[in-house]
């Protein structure tokens, strides 16, 4: 049985955590608490030596990082798939451009503004705070500009969505509407949430201890 290592507020899980459910497999979850560093023990450092989480393993393959992990599901479970279909190359690119997006600019702003947040208010950063919403409002809108006349960011539902899923979902709680003046992103949250991988997605917190 294929096994996950994963914190489960880790946002980089959350996006395998999708893509398991939406291809309907079973897997044992392996948790590996960062806020005990237990991503640093010897035995976890032979499966990822970047001492990270989320670390999948398929019987004899060990695969560690989130858009790697995907894209080996993708390849040995292929249906139903998370990447528009082989021979649109266009697509595929745009949803691996987006996927990318997603994990370097706005995963981890939303991660920086949790954190900033949640120091005691004197030790807060005013400045740092609103450079962090402006830019996650931005985003926003490029994405509701991207998202103009279709249902998702690439063809079909993919990891280009996927991976903006988990950050998407804790904003109301940061005092950022995703919906608001987006009409575009406002339907397709809506139409994220009517999946049941992402009904049913554990972990989804803006906790101290969250990952980034
Ligand atoms: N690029 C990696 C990033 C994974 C990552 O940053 N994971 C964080 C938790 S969300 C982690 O394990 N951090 C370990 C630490 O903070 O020591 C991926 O997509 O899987």
């Amino acid at each position: 049985m294929i096994k996950l290592y994963d914190f489960l507020p880790c946002p980089f899980g959350q996006k395998v955590r999708i893509v398991l459910a939406e291809k309907s497999l079973e897997y044992e979850l392996i948790s590996i608490d960062l806020t005990q560093g237990e991503q640093r023990k010897p035995e976890f450092l032979r499966l990822n030596p970047y001492a990270r989480v989320p670390v999948l393993v398929d019987e004899d393959t060990t695969v560690y990082d989130s858009t790697i992990i995907n894209e080996y599901l993708e390849d040995e479970y292929p249906e139903p798939a998370v990447l528009p279909a082989i021979g649109v190359s266009a697509g595929r690119a745009r949803a691996r451009l987006f996927e990318d997006f997603a994990d370097n600019s706005f995963t981890p702003q939303v991660g920086q503004l949790m954190s900033e947040l949640h120091k005691p208010e004197g030790e807060q950063d005013p400045a740092r705070i609103q450079r962090l919403r402006q830019s996650i409002e931005r985003v926003l809108d490029y994405l509701n500009h991207e998202l103009q006349g279709q249902q998702y960011l690439a063809s079909e539902f993919s990891v280009a969505d996927i991976g903006f899923v988990p950050r998407l979902l804790v904003l109301s709680e940061l005092q950022i509407d995703p919906g608001a003046n987006r009409s575009n992103v406002d339907l397709w949250l809506k139409r994220m949430l009517e999946r049941t991988s992402i009904q049913t997605l554990e972990g989804l917190t803006i906790e101290p201890g969250a990952g980034i």
